[in-house]
C-alpha cells in the first residue's frame, strides 16, 4: 500500500527517525470525544482497511478493557518491510454535553498523564528494559458536524489536551454535511483554533525534502479532517465495491477524497508521520510532563493520586466538611475543659491564700503564747 502512494514508514525522513525505527516502534492512538460521534467507527474503519491480512500485514488484534477509566484498549502488529509497529488504539466513552457533566472528560485527561507518569517511574528504576509504554501520541478530537462552529466545551477540552499530547481534530460524519457547509464549518474552526491559541498537530515541513514538505503541507491545510466511518462494503453506481455509506443520492465513500479526508488522516497516521509523532511526544510532551514533576517533587517521590472524578470530588468535599466540624466541635470541648482548669486554679489558687492566711495567724498566735509563756516563767 505505502509504495503506491510514494511515501511510507519504511522510507524514513531522518536520523532521529532511523533510531525508533531500530527498536521497532510503540504507536498509540486515542479517539475522544461527545458520544455517539463515530469514535468507535472509525476505528473499526482504520483496522478494516489498513490491517486487513489480503495486505501483507502481519496482524495481531485483540481488546483489553480497562476497568479503573472505562477505556477500551485494542492492540494490533503491523509490518512493513522489516519495520514492525505495535500499534495501540485507545477507545473512550463519549462523554455528553449537558451541564452536569462538564467534567465527565476528566479520567480522560487523567489517563493521559497517568501513562507519562508510569513511564517515568518505570525509567527511573534500575532495570529499564521492557517498559510497557502506553504514551499518546496521536490523539483524535471528534467534533459534531453542526455547522457552526467550535462550542465551548470542544474549546475547553482541546486546550487542555494540547498542552499534554498531539491533538488532531476532525469532524465526524461528514456525510451528513454539504460540501459548502462542511467548507465554511473547516474555515470557522480554523479560525476558532487560532483564535483560542488551541496546540494541535502540526506535522513537519521538512525543509530538504521538497516531496515530503508539500504532503506536510497539504495535510496541514486540510485540518480539521472531515471523517467518514463505515466497515461496510457497498457498491457505487459505476460499480466499485467500497468501503462506504449507503443514501438514496449515492455512496459516501469512505476512501475517496472528494468525499471526505479519512485518506489523508490514514496517510498522516500510519504512513507519514507515524514516527515524528512518537519522537516529538518524547520530546515535547513527555519531557513537559516530566520537567514539570521533577520542579514539584523530590526524585522517586510517588505522585500524590487527585480524584479530578466528580464523584470523588463531591465525597472528598463532604469528607472535608466533616472533618471542619469535627475539629470545630474539638475546638469547642477543649475551650470549655480550659476554662475549667482556670476556674479551677482560682479556686486552689484561693484556698492556699486562705490556708496561708491562716499558717499566718496562727503562727502569730504562737508566737503570742510564747511571749506570754516566757513571761510567767521570768516572775516566778
Ligand atoms: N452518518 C454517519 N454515521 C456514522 C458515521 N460513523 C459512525 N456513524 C454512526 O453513528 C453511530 C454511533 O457510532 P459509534 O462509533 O458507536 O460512536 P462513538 O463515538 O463510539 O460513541 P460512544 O462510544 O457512545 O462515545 C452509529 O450508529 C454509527 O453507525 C459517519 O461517518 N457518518
Ligand atoms: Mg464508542
Amino acid at each position: 500500500m505505502a509504495s503506491s502512494d510514494g511515501i511510507g514508514i519504511a522510507n524514513l525522513p531522518n536520523q532521529r527517525h532511523k533510531i525508533v525505527a531500530k527498536r521497532g516502534a510503540h504507536f498509540t492512538i486515542m479517539v475522544v470525544g461527545e458520544s455517539g460521534l463515530g469514535k468507535t467507527t472509525l476505528i473499526n474503519t482504520l483496522f478494516s482497511t489498513e490491517l486487513s491480512p489480503a495486505k501483507n500485514y502481519s496482524r495481531r488484534h485483540y481488546k483489553q478493557l480497562d476497568k479503573l477509566t472505562e477505556v477500551e484498549i485494542i492492540k494490533a502488529e503491523l509490518e512493513e518491510k522489516q519495520f514492525k509497529v505495535k500499534l495501540t488504539v485507545i477507545d473512550t466513552p463519549g462523554f455528553g454535553d449537558y451541564v452536569n457533566n462538564r467534567d465527565s472528560w476528566a479520567p480522560i485527561v487523567d489517563f493521559i498523564d497517568d501513562q507519562h507518569e508510569a513511564y517515568m517511574i518505570q525509567e527511573q528504576q534500575p532495570q529499564r528494559n521492557e517498559k510497557t509504554d502506553l504514551r499518546v501520541h496521536a490523539c483524535l478530537y471528534f467534533i459534531r458536524p453542526t455547522g457552526h462552529t467550535l462550542k465551548p466545551l470542544d474549546i475547553e477540552i482541546m486546550k487542555r489536551l494540547g498542552t499534554r499530547v498531539h491533538v488532531i481534530p476532525v469532524i465526524a460524519k461528514a456525510d451528513t454535511l454539504t460540501q459548502n457547509d462542511l467548507f465554511t464549518f473547516k474555515q470557522r474552526i480554523r479560525d476558532a483554533i487560532a483564535a483560542q491559541n488551541i496546540r494541535i498537530y502540526q506535522p513537519p515541513i521538512e525543509a530538504d525534502d521538497q516531496a515530503s514538505a508539500d504532503h506536510a503541507r497539504i495535510l496541514f491545510e486540510a485540518m480539521p479532517f472531515s471523517i467518514i466511518g463505515s466497515t461496510e462494503d457497498v457498491q457505487t453506481a459505476d460499480g466499485r465495491v467500497v468501503k462506504g455509506r449507503e443514501y438514496l443520492w449515492g455512496v459516501a465513500e469512505v476512501e475517496n477524497e472528494q468525499h471526505c479526508d479519512f485518506k489523508k488522516l490514514r496517510s498522516l497516521l500510519i504512513r507519514t508521520f507515524m514516527l515524528d509523532l512518537i519522537s516529538t511526544t518524547e520530546e515535547v510532551h513527555y519531557e513537559n510532563y516530566r520537567q514539570q514533576q521533577m520542579e514539584t517533587r523530590k526524585f522517586g517521590e510517588r505522585k500524590v493520586k487527585k480524584f479530578n472524578n466528580p464523584k470523588f470530588q463531591e465525597e472528598e468535599e463532604q469528607l472535608r466538611k466533616r472533618f471542619t466540624e469535627q475539629v470545630k466541635a474539638e475546638e469547642a470541648r477543649f475551650r470549655q475543659w480550659e476554662q475549667h482548669l482556670i476556674a479551677e486554679r482560682d479556686r486552689l489558687n484561693k484556698d492556699l491564700e486562705m490556708a496561708h492566711g491562716a499558717i499566718k495567724s496562727l503562727e502569730a498566735e504562737l508566737d503570742n503564747l510564747q511571749v506570754g509563756y516566757g513571761r510567767s516563767t521570768g516572775r516566778r
